[in-house]
């Protein structure tokens, strides 16, 4: 099911993006400026360094209440508080703070991520991003894009420019950016990934947060990122941005992106990567 499905205008895909942007940036903020001194794990998920601070849950919390004002008939899938069904086949996927390590030891790359998708939201595969804003406060961006409308950098100070990705067809000349999972079995196996991929490339960077990751492929910072194990509050709204800026996003060949796989990557590098990485991980 596509925004037409969905019965959205393009005037209406707009609407919804810019909304997506406002509370962003709203929680952006709040992240900021409420971190709390000595700010520390409030608790663990799948493993101890899967880590949850106080402030991600106040930041769901202030996207969903705003969110329930605004837009009570649609359904909303949140990293920290799960899935609230609605009535409009519309879903918001919240990743509160995207980057909660990085967030943790204070440094710059976290991201809030709000997305609104159509479609089964906790199947890869079954959903299609129609909107999406992530916002990076310490470097002072949101990233935004809208199904069929492009992608764009708003910068806090007010100005805003279309994103292209970087024209790029050498998979030797790339800069890839890549991240692991929070199990060390599964960092073991990305890391052999890795390891095979990294002679191959330019070089490899790890942010640590998959949504400014994907937007940076769309801002032409990277050539290309992959990852398995991330879920769809990680990617909804940074897939669509790096697509709408021109990127091939995908997941292994012939399925789309998802948990199990995502590689966004310029089109003149997508396939060779995907190739290398499937070689790689047999
Ligand atoms: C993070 C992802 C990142 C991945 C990290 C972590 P979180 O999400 O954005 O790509 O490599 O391990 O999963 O947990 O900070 O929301």
């Amino acid at each position: 099911m596509t925004a037409v499905a969905a019965n959205l205008s393009r005037a209406d895909l707009l609407e919804l993006r810019d909304l997506a942007v406002t509370l962003a940036q709203e929680a952006g903020r709040l992240i900021v400026n409420d971190r709390p001194r000595g700010l520390g794990v409030a608790e663990t998920k799948s493993s101890e360094v899967d880590v949850v601070t106080v402030m991600d849950r106040r930041s769901e919390t202030l996207l969903r209440e705003r969110l329930g004002q605004l837009r009570p008939q649609d359904g909303i899938l949140g990293e920290e508080d799960g899935v609230s069904a609605g009535t409009s086949g519309l879903t918001w996927v919240l990743d509160p703070i995207d980057g909660t390590v990085n967030y943790l030891y204070e440094q710059p790359l976290y991201a809030v991520s709000v997305a609104l998708c159509v479609g089964d939201v906790t199947r890869d595969g079954e959903w299609t991003s129609l909107v999406g804003a992530v916002d990076v406060p310490m470097l002072g961006e949101t990233f935004c894009a809208a199904l069929g409308c492009g992608a764009e950098l708003l910068r806090h100070d007010g100005s805003r420019v279309p994103l292209h990705i970087r024209a790029a067809d050498r998979l030797d000349l790339a800069l890839v950016a890549t991240g692991f999972g929070y199990a060390a079995d599964k960092r073991a196996e990305q890391g052999r990934v890795v390891a095979q991929l990294l002679p191959q490339v330019r070089d490899v960077r790890r942010g640590g947060a998959a949504a400014i990751d994907l937007c940076f492929v769309g801002a032409g910072r990277l050539d290309a990122y992959y990852e398995s194990g991330i879920n769809a509050w990680d990617q909804a709204a940074g897939q669509l941005v790096a697509s709408e800026a021109g990127a091939v996003v995908s997941g292994a060949p012939g399925e789309a992106p998802g948990k199990k796989l995502v590689v966004a990557a310029v089109p003149g590098i997508h396939t060779a990567l995907r190739d290398c990485l499937f070689t790689a991980s047999r």
